[in-house]
This record gives C-alpha cells, structure tokens and sequence, in this order.
C-alpha cells in the first residue's frame, strides 16, 4: 500500500488514525518511532521553531521543504497543514501538486483569510472567507490532485471566529458538497463541550478531525466511541516537549556552571547517531567506498 492508501483505507476504515505533529524530520522519526499513525506537518510548530507567529511570516517556502524532509525520513501518511492555501483558489490549484510531490497524503486548509492569525491565542484576528469562495478553493485542491487517494481535508474555523454551531455546521456541509473527504472541527473551548456538541449534531456522510488541544481530556477512546471522528491530530506536543526539555537542561548548565550532572539525564550521543540513519550510511559506504 501507498501512504496515501493507507490514509484513505484507514479514513473509510472509521478507526482512528492519530496524527503527531512534528516541525522537522527528527520529531518526526520519533513520532513514527513511538507508534503514531501519521505525522502533522504543522504550521505552528514550525513557525515556533523558528520563534515567529504562526501568522503566515514565514512563506510557503519554508514549509513545502519541512513536509518534504519529514516524508523522505518517516514511511507514515504526512499530513500538511497549508494553513489558508497561500492565496486564493487559482494558488491553491498550483500548491496541491506541490505538496503531493513532496510526499504528503494529506492537506489540511483553514477558512480564514489570509494572512491568517493563530487559532488558539485568546482573541487573535479570526476573520473567515466567504462560504463559496472556499467552497471554490476546495474544490481546486480536489481537482489539482494527481492521486484520487490524496485526501483533501476542509477546516472550519467558525468557532474559533466565535461564529458558533449553526455557522459551523452549515460550513462543514458546504465543503463536504465540495469535495472535501474530511471536515476539521476546531474548538479552542477549555472543556470538550463544544466540539461535543458539534459532533453529535454534524449530519454530513465524511468523518471529522479533532485537535484536542485546548480540551486536552478528550483521550483516543472518547473520540472513537464517538463514531464520527477519522482522524485526532496532536497539534504541538513535539515543540512543547522540545521547549520544556531545552528550557530544563539548559538551566541546570547555567546553576552548575558545567555539564556533569545533565549528561546522565541526556539522550547519549550514540542515540543521536542512530537517530542520524548512520547505520545506512554505513551499508552505503561498506558497497560503494573502494
Ligand atoms: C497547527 O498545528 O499548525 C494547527 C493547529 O494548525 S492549531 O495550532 O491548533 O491551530
Ligand atoms: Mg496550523
């Protein structure tokens, strides 16, 4: 099976596929080294990696080269979140063929206008488009893709905006009508309520995509006992766990004025090395080195 086979088996499936979020080929070694079904190739974390907003400041660029570094390093489905599409429907005809190139299964492509802002700050600007005008731009991502396999997913951004369930609903429909073969639902409420709500009442034929983030109680068999949830995506628990380890080793170097003590807590050099793919390096060079 192709990785996009594999996406769109496990989405007709109606089991859950989980998805790890990663900003670089490394985090996504290690999502795929720990059993995540595919990796999130998300714009958050990237734009965190490179201590900027997640406001459309770095350019598509720069997130087409880390979704193909992360596809040629892991063999799971890549999901790509282009945020808005880079632009209007015309842009986003020529970006599809573009990520499908560079190895992703999957794009994901917010209502918003752009530039977007971030969805999970309190009161970032959240501006959607028009419901034809993404209804066009899904549509072109559709059509633009090679393989019938590659899977359009359409994100409804309508309670982030505040715009609440009856919006949401009837955006989520819209895109179904499309063409999209799954609809995100993004909730930045603390508790689960609201995409709760929004799952019991979602009347459409493809299933949804949670991000859990901001209602973190909601684990895997919540969703899957919910029936209509495809896939569960992890939006930045690779950047954060980055963060935290970063901030707490570099830290303790400073209080002890040297590296005696961390070295035990730390990964060991070797471990990066095998991380690094040195044991193919080898195979390589063993063949090919005369
Ligand atoms: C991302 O990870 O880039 C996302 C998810 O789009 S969120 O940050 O919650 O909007
Ligand atoms: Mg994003």
């Amino acid at each position: 099976m192709t990785r996009n086979e594999t996406l769109r088996a496990a989405l007709d499936s109606g089991t859950l596929f989980t998805a790890m979020a990663a900003h670089n080929p490394l985090a996504a070694k290690l999502a795929e080294e720990a059993g995540f079904g595919g990796i999130w190739g998300s714009g958050f974390e990237l734009s965190a990696s490179y201590a900027v907003p997640d406001a459309n400041i770095l350019s598509m660029g720069t997130h087409l080269e880390m979704i193909r570094a992360i596809s040629s390093t892991v063999s799971i489905p890549v999901i790509a979140d282009i945020d808005t599409g880079f632009g209007n429907a015309v842009n986003v005809h020529y970006i599809v063929p573009q990520y499908e190139a560079a190895g992703a299964s999957a794009i994901v492509m917010e209502d918003k206008t752009f530039p977007k802002d971030t969805s999970l700050r309190a009161a970032g600007r959240q501006e959607l488009v028009r419901i034809e005008e993404f209804q066009g731009k899904i549509a072109a991502a559709a059509a633009s893709r090679r393989d019938p396999n590659f899977v359009v997913i359409a994100r409804v951004e309508a309670l982030i905006a505040g715009l609440g369930q009856e919006e949401a609903i009837k955006r989520g429909l819209a895109y179904e009508d499309a063409g999209a073969d799954a609809i995100l639902i993004h909730s930045k409420q603390k508790t689960p309520d609201e995409i709760l709500a929004f799952v019991k009442a979602w009347p459409g034929k493809v299933p949804l995509v949670l991000v859990p983030t901001a209602y973190p109680q909601l684990t895997e068999a919540d969703i899957a006992a919910l029936g209509k949830v495809g896939v569960v995506i992890y939006g930045n628990h690779a950047i954060r766990a980055a963060v935290g380890a970063m901030r707490q080793v570099f830290a303790q170097i400073r209080r002890d004025g040297g590296i005696a003590n961390v070295d035990a807590t730390l990964p060991t050099v070797k471990e990066i090395i095998a991380l690094q793919g040195d044991a193919h390096m080898r195979k390589i060079e063993a063949e090919y080195l005369k």
